[in-house]
């Protein structure tokens, strides 16, 4: 009997010694310990010079990875694999991650620069009272073009893009609720239509749209259409922005049928290690200045009206990058659909990339 004690003694003192060397090796390489967060990003959305200032000024080191789409986002997130202090989802999924219990309330006490952030931006209904989201950029969808190559021609409208004339020249951003929307919008539907005869309808009005399309691609379209490699492109604003930023000849326009505004926001996911060193983040990016650094650097749009202050005017008063409230309130959020509807979409998504090949 005592051997048998002494046996489940020792079993007991080596895990506990086993547990305790498991847990000095993780916060030596850094996941997520006191001196570290790691953050899940949208690739080419941050100035990477504030990652550091932030490491230099609180001490804390940041383990920095990106994603392409709110939908991978969240099946990483949901894997567990690597556990992540801080994410940056748009509404639409912050909705989905609240209904799923993944995310963690914030402590406003610990958030003094909010107060930095525009009223038009809080409260908005996918977070009442922004009890888990605080904002990090917003913006449109919408058609950017090249002047040059395009000639004369308007594109005022979704349709615009089915011209003959554009063979081979559009590239398409690769996102699910963006292609199918700019389906959905341009036979007259809601971008949030659940209707399935209408979502076939809008599948089958994008694969006429095939002998148009170049390539559906991610933050490389940037790149693409800056060169001229293609004319057109369906992207999100501030990409639009950025390749404007580079060649003079590009435009930008929203579409008269309607499109899509979005807001990304920072969210605490439910498992973060470094509560209090995300929460050091989020105000850190809230600052006017860092914010103005951000904005300046990533070129979307911040809802950060202090760090309006400190950009260059002709950037902030540009209305294709801070439509008023009375053009935004003519777009569609896009609403967290349901598991059902939103594989719907991704299915769609994914048969039309197929047929395209
Ligand atoms: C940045 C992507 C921005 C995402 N590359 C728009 N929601």
């Amino acid at each position: 009997m005592i051997k048998l004690i002494r046996v489940f003694l020792s079993v007991v003192i080596a895990s506990a010694v086993l547990l305790f060397v498991i847990n000095r090796l993780n916060s030596a390489e850094g996941f997520s310990s006191g001196n570290t967060i790691t953050i899940y990003n949208w690739g080419d959305y941050i100035d990477p010079d504030l990652i550091k200032r932030f490491k230099d000024e609180t001490g804390i080191k940041v383990i920095y990875e990106t994603f392409d789409s709110n939908e991978a986002m969240l099946t990483k997130i949901k894997q567990g694999g690597t556990t992540y202090d801080i994410a940056i989802p748009s509404e639409y999924m912050i909705q989905k991650m609240k209904e799923e219990n993944l995310l963690l309330p914030l402590d406003q006490s610990k958030l003094p620069n909010l107060k930095n952030i525009d009223e038009r931006f809080m409260d908005l209904p996918f977070d009442p009272n922004n009890k888990y989201s605080v904002p990090y950029f917003w913006g449109t969808v919408g058609i950017v073009f090249n002047t040059k190559l395009v000639g004369d021609k308007p594109f005022t409208s979704w349709n615009d893009l089915w011209d003959p004339s554009l063979k081979n020249d559009i590239l398409l951003t690769d996102g699910a609720r963006e292609v199918i929307g700019m389906g959905l919008n341009s036979l007259g539907y809601s971008l949030n239509d659940t209707n399935k005869e209408h979502l076939h309808e809008a599948k089958a009005k994008l694969d006429t749209l095939t002998p148009n399309i170049k390539a559906i691609v991610g933050d490389e379209i940037k790149m693409l259409i800056a060169n001229e490699e293609a004319a057109v492109g369906l992207v999100w604003s501030g990409d639009a922005a950025d390749m404007m930023g580079e060649n003079e000849n590009l435009d930008y326009v929203v579409p008269s049928e309607g499109s899509n505004l979005w807001f990304d926001n920072m969210v605490i996911p439910k498992t973060a290690k470094n509560i209090e060193g995300a929460h050091k983040f989020i105000n850190f990016m809230l600052d006017a200045k860092i914010a103005a650094q951000n904005a300046e650097w990533v070129s979307y749009s911040t809802p950060n009206k202090e760090a309006l202050k400190h950009m260059p005017k002709e950037m902030v008063e540009d209305e294709r990058f801070y439509p008023s409230p009375e053009l935004t309130d003519k777009l569609e959020v896009y609403e967290n659909l349901g598991k059902k509807n939103l594989a719907f979409y991704n299915d769609l998504f994914l048969e039309f990339k197929m047929h395209r090949k």
